[in-house]
């Protein structure tokens, strides 16, 4: 019997030390693993830290590129520099490359520009308004000077008469055009009274997912898929596909702005949108076509153009929205290294000592 049992016990102890050992291999298979996994991640932070600062890198080289352009010719800006080349892309050290292109937000409609967003910017308008006023006057004087009176036939159409007529000229019908013009307005100015065929709170509220209205300014296209008029599936998706290639967002800035010298001839909508399509789309992209490769001089060359000349007296209100030179722009690059992706959208903008920098940025876009 006492044979029996130590043999027994013995048999017990084997087991339960096999069964220890078994554990042991277990576990310390698992921290293997582990380990191997925790040396990935940190190779991948690492290489996505690299790539991170390749990204930047090619924020220099474009601010570089812009720098040089502005003071190549005084500030006149157009598609023959070397900013204007298509997507490129460039090796770099350790096997790492970095695609990238540079577009100039005053090329196509701000959307930021269709209203006055807050208090502050009504202060601005003010200013602009006595600006306006002064240049009237001016205006009024040269008239009588010239004995030419017929200055309140001017073209001069408000910026949300400018975006309904792009949304017209983009293939929307003229009601959706409307709603989409004041819901946009709705969005972007900081009161909640809704315009004839706007949209406020009430209206996102009673949504399945409901949201509230910025009442502030688009900072990412992707805001306009929640704008009445626009979200709906598919008829607002159709309409919001047909318009928004021409459409840019300069951050906080109301201002209106086209060069001349940087629209492209499938934007041409954008500048006949600007004269509420008293300037016909196909004769906007004659003038764009026709136009030297390396731009107009100066923008009087643009004004001397038949086509704009057979438009008729035209504002100094709307005179004032085109330019040959632009201060904002936007980098998208896309940097590859050791296998790890890292987009970046950077908007450049000049700042008053003429200098170009980095206002935003934009990760995985
Ligand atoms: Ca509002």
């Amino acid at each position: 019997m006492t044979f029996t049992s130590a043999k027994q016990q013995r048999g017990i102890a084997l087991i339960t030390v096999l069964l220890i050992i078994a554990l042991i291999t277990i576990i310390a298979a698992e921290m293997a693993v582990r380990l191997q996994m925790q040396i990935k991640r940190v190779s991948n932070i690492g290489n996505n830290q690299q790539a991170y600062w390749y990204a930047v890198g090619g924020e220099s080289l474009a601010k570089l590129v812009l720098d040089e352009a502005y003071k190549e010719d005084n500030g006149r800006l157009h598609l023959q520099q070397p900013w204007a080349v298509e997507e490129m892309t460039y090796p770099l050290e350790g096997g790492a490359t970095i695609t990238g292109s540079i577009k100039d937000l005053s090329s196509c409609f701000n959307i930021n520009a269709v209203t006055r967003v807050t208090a502050t910017m009504q202060n601005q308008q003010q200013l602009t308004d006595e600006e306006i006023a002064n240049e009237e006057d001016e205006q009024v004087a040269e008239e009588q000077n010239t004995g030419n009176t017929t200055n309140n036939q001017a073209l001069d159409p408000d910026p949300e008469q400018q975006f309904k007529a792009l949304l017209e000229l983009a293939g929307i019908d003229s009601y959706d055009a409307e709603t989409i013009r004041d819901s946009v307005a709705d969005w972007l100015d900081e009161d909640s009274n809704t315009r004839g065929y706007g949209a406020e709170d009430y209206m996102y509220e009673a949504k399945v997912s409901p949201y509230l209205p910025a009442n502030s300014w688009f900072v990412d296209r992707s805001e306009l898929r929640l704008i009445q008029g626009f979200d709906t599936m598919p008829e607002g998706m159709q309409r919001l596909d047909k318009v928004i290639e021409h459409i840019c967002i300069v951050p906080k800035v109301n201002d209106m702005k086209l060069n001349v010298n940087t629209i492209k001839a499938e934007d041409a909508i954008v500048m006949a949108a600007m004269f509420d399509n008293k300037l016909t789309a196909a004769a906007a992209k004659q003038i764009i076509e026709n136009r030297p490769d390396d731009g107009f001089r100066d923008i009087n060359d643009f004004w001397q153009q038949s086509e704009i000349k057979a438009v008729g007296k035209i504002s100094q209100n709307l005179k004032q929205q085109f330019v040959v030179t632009s201060e904002y722009f936007q980098l998208q690059t896309k940097t590859e290294y050791n296998q790890s992706f890292f987009n970046l959208s950077s908007v450049i903008a000049l700042d008053k000592q003429g200098k170009f920098n980095v206002i935003a940025r934009k990760i995985g876009v």
